[in-house]
């Protein structure tokens, strides 16, 4: 089955001690009937601070689940989401996390992002067999994998802004100047997937959601004098030739996969 996998880990993000309740898959849906389910109760110290990126710590204040609530937008890319009767508090739509609260996200429910997944032909390529991509990965300051130069879609913001916003600052240590190339690149834009992130952060009540856009320079004239630097939450940045296993971030294995499907590309996994 599809269950969220990185959702389930323990311990938590950045936290030494804080152990999620196990959740075996069949546990997973909230529709199969679990009456001792008893999560973890968590929210990180910086979210409780009440930062301008995260919502007031009682649930019951939020009016607006399912909606735009002003700058915020409330609504999933998966559909409706339920919403406890009680606690006003949201159910992550992909079923029990073993944490229930909002970790180290900042919003009740989806917490939206934008992926940029740019993309070229790799220079060496052998004869008779589908051709290798290219693609622009980081190296994540927080867990050490390959990711997407993403982040977080900031209130009021349209998500395309976001991830040109993010991709500057990540993979361009925010300094795009003397960059020619890069409107048109981001003129080649093409949404790849939109929907649930399966992120380590995510909760019961608390989950990533994004919209993975390819860019791709087919010439390769629009990237050959990029210069790429880390910057924010990258630790490196690196033009990664797709025909090895990697180990990447939350669902961004299956962002990746998508594209080389899409461009027919060679793949490097067997099934
Ligand atoms: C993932 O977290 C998304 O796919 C996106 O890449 C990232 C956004 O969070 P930060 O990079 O801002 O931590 O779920
Ligand atoms: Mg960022
Ligand atoms: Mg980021």
């Amino acid at each position: 089955a599809n269950v969220h996998v990185k959702a389930r880990q323990s311990p938590y993000s950045a936290t030494k001690d804080v152990n999620r309740a196990s959740v075996p898959d069949e546990k997973v849906p909230w529709n199969v009937s679990w009456p001792d389910y008893k999560p973890t109760e968590y929210t990180a110290p910086a979210v409780l601070k009440n930062p301008p990126w995260a919502d007031d710590s009682d649930a019951k204040k939020i009016e607006h689940y399912n909606k735009i609530d002003g700058k915020i937008d409330r609504t999933s890319l998966e559909g409706k989401y339920d919403v406890d009767k009680e606690t006003n508090r949201p159910r992550n739509p992909e079923g029990r996390t073993g944490l229930s609260g909002r970790g180290l996200l900042g919003r009740w429910g989806p917490n939206h992002a934008g992926d940029p997944v740019v993309t070229r032909w790799a220079k060496k390529q052998e004869d008779g067999k589908p051709k290798v991509l290219e693609i622009i990965l980081i190296t994540r300051k927080d867990t050490g994998e390959f990711a997407l130069p993403g982040g977080m879609v900031d209130a009021g913001e349209h998500v395309s802004v976001a991830i040109k916003r993010e991709f500057i600052e990540e993979a361009m240590n925010s300094s795009p100047d003397g960059e020619k190339h890069i409107e048109e690149l981001f003129k080649t834009a093409k949404s790849i997937y939109k929907g649930y992130v399966d992120d380590p952060r995510n909760t019961d009540n608390a989950w990533m959601e994004t919209e993975a856009v390819n860019m791709h320079d087919e010439t390769g004239d629009l990237t050959k004098d990029l210069k790429l630097e880390a910057g924010d939450d990258a630790a490196k940045v690196k033009w990664i030739p797709l025909d090895r296993d990697l180990k990447l971030y939350a669902s961004h294995e299956k962002i990746i996969r998508e594209v080389i499907e899409k461009r027919g590309a060679f793949k490097y996994w067997k099934s």
